[in-house]
């Protein structure tokens, strides 16, 4: 059995926007005009150029705002990247299962990243925030979408950021049961 992807697939701790890769995801919100969290790092590490690509994005593409799960591009401005990915990660309900939607904001954004000739890409830990998606749950559906869609981009290098060294550890338990069991 190929476990290749996990070859593709790195962590570290700390702030997003230190990070020098080629692309760097943001956990939006559907207005994009920027927020607390991870979101309100990015926009003031970018600068206002940021905000203002963003208005861009909503006035041609996104008029009704970015919707949950889906994805939109921008240059990365004074951070250390060449794009920042905007994505919209679900609010967490336990009465209705929204983990296709957090799917959909990985699953789209390895792609988007490719098809700007990415090689290398950084994920926060979308929705587990201001947003309530249990944290375990989400790390089983970011491993799951790695295992599915990383063997078709073989070239792109996966970094995911974690805020806190507990967080990381609570990724790495749910990744090494995925693991061990084919995933
Ligand atoms: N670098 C890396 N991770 C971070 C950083 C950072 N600088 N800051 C926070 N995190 P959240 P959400 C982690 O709340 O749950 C915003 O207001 C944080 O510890 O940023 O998707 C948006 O505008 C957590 O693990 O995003 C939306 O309204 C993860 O990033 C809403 O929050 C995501 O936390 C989105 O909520």
């Amino acid at each position: 059995m190929s476990t290749a992807w996990t070859d593709q697939l790195n962590w570290t701790t700390g702030d997003i926007t230190c990070l020098e890769v080629d692309a760097i995801v943001n956990a939006a919100n559907h207005s994009l005009m920027g927020g607390g969290g991870v979101d309100g790092a990015i926009h003031r590490a970018a600068g206002p150029e940021l905000l203002e690509a963003c208005k861009e994005a909503r006035r041609q593409r996104w008029p009704d705002g970015l919707p949950d799960g889906e994805v939109a591009l921008t240059p990365g401005y004074s951070l250390p990247v060449r794009y920042v990915i905007h994505t919209v990660g679900p609010v967490y309900a336990k009465t209705k299962d929204k983990s296709h939607l957090l799917a959909n904001c990985y699953r789209k954004s390895l792609a988007l990243a490719a098809d700007n000739g990415c090689t290398s890409l950084a994920f926060p830990a979308i929705s587990t925030g201001i947003y309530g998606y249990p944290f375990e749950a989400a790390a089983r559906i970011v491993c799951q979408v790695m295992a599915e869609n990383l063997p078709d981009y073989p070239e792109l290098q996966v970094t995911l950021c974690f805020f806190s060294d507990s967080d990381a550890q609570a990724f790495l338990a749910v990744f090494d049961e995925v693991v061990s069991d084919g995933g």
